[in-house]
């Protein structure tokens, strides 16, 4: 009877312990691994998005491409939104690395704005695989009163001549140069400055772009892709060849910190590219649905009004341009009106033998061997 009883007693337990185990995994907190760009979120948009939906995001930062697509090729990234520029958007379809959206999970998208879905449909026709984050400009920013110091007050900076010209970055060598550590940046920019095709897949010129950059190397004190932002705002560095968005906060930063430093930005008169990064899903994430709850969320024109407002760049939600601070929509840096489009090109996806020769002309460019 004794025995019998405790028996009952162990069943018990162990019925309790199902339960107890079955209900706090109903409670365990719903998750999404959110893999975006560094310096691209307005301060308070993840927090109210838990807040809203219980979903807890576990964010991590890159700031190149290439790390991103070293991760999802190499599978089991363990992310669930992933954020790629339109060109590598666009070979990771090909080797199949995302998942197909399902529209009906974002019903949100129909807030996009049809030229920017257009722009996005050369990199993933039918827009099946991305929906546009954010996009923007490479273009020049520079420290305002140390530029007038250094070129006189008249002097402009409106022109790649600052930059590929040798006597004249060599002007700012002492105040601190930084440069996109980003071959796709650097090199379709060389180019065009060279009057070659800005998607140019002929080694001799891009032999000819490297060759262009290497000469101007011994003036850039660094190649970095994400900490001009601070080193512009707090004057560590004058002059950079970076991220329309990224160098505009560095100047947000500047002002209210009320550090005296301005920071100016331009659009080179000979062209710049303009970039699409974009919102995807990699095909073995674990947390789908929590997945197109936060892309769903980001699509809300005040979320999307909200990153826009902080962060200087684009957004490809046309709905949320009703909400965007009037100082951000008119600036033609970041909303670029028709003649500044004229200027803008972009690139597309390289063949894998053209992405060889580009990583080993970068490597030279940054080693010099
Ligand atoms: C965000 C920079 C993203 C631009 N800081 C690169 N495509």
């Amino acid at each position: 009877m004794q025995k019998q009883s405790r028996r009952l007693a162990s069943l018990a337990g162990m019925i309790a312990t199902v339960l107890l185990f079955a209900v706090s995994a109903s409670a365990e907190e719903r998750t999404v691994n959110f893999y975006n760009w560094s310096n691209y979120m307005a301060p308070g948009v993840l927090e109210d998005f838990t807040k809203e939906t219980g979903v807890k995001v576990v964010y991590d930062t890159f700031d190149a491409n290439e790390t991103l697509e070293t991760r999802l090729l190499a599978g089991k990234s363990g992310y669930d939104v992933v954020v790629p520029t339109g060109y590598f958007l666009q070979r990771q379809i090909t080797a199949k690395v995302f998942l197909k959206l399902d529209k009906s999970k974002l019903p949100n998208l129909a807030n996009a704005w049809p030229v920017v879905t257009g722009q996005l449909a050369t990199y993933d026709p039918g827009n099946n695989f991305g929906a546009n984050y954010m996009w923007g400009t490479t273009g020049i920013g520079y420290n305002v009163k140390v530029a007038e110091k250094i070129l006189g007050p008249d002097a402009k900076i409106d022109s790649w001549d600052m930059v590929f010209k040798p006597e004249n970055l060599a002007k700012f060598k002492d105040c601190g140069i930084h440069m996109l550590d980003s071959a796709d940046d650097i090199l379709p920019a060389a180019l065009s400055y060279l009057g070659l095709d800005p998607n140019s897949t002929k080694q001799a010129d891009l032999e000819k772009a490297a060759d262009l950059v290497i000469k101007i190397r011994p003036y850039v004190r660094k190649f970095h892709s994400s900490e001009y932002l601070s080193a512009l705002a707090s004057g560590e560095i004058c002059f950079v060849v970076g991220w329309s968005g990224d160098i505009m906060q560095a100047r947000s930063r500047a002002a209210e910190a009320k550090t005296g430093v301005e920071i100016g930005y331009t659009i080179p008169k000979e062209g710049a590219q303009m970039f699409f990064d974009n919102l995807a899903i990699p095909a073995d994430a674990k947390n789908v649905a929590e997945a197109y709850e936060l892309i769903n969320y980001l699509y809300r024109p005040d979320v999307a009004a909200k990153n826009s407002n902080f962060l200087s760049y684009a957004n490809g939600n046309l709905a949320s341009q009703k909400l965007i601070d009037p100082k951000i929509f008119n600036d033609k840096n970041i909303y670029p009106d028709e003649a500044m489009q004229k200027k803008l090109f972009v690139i597309t996806a390289r063949d894998p033998a053209t992405q060889r020769i580009i990583n080993r002309l970068w490597t030279r460019v940054k080693t010099g061997r």
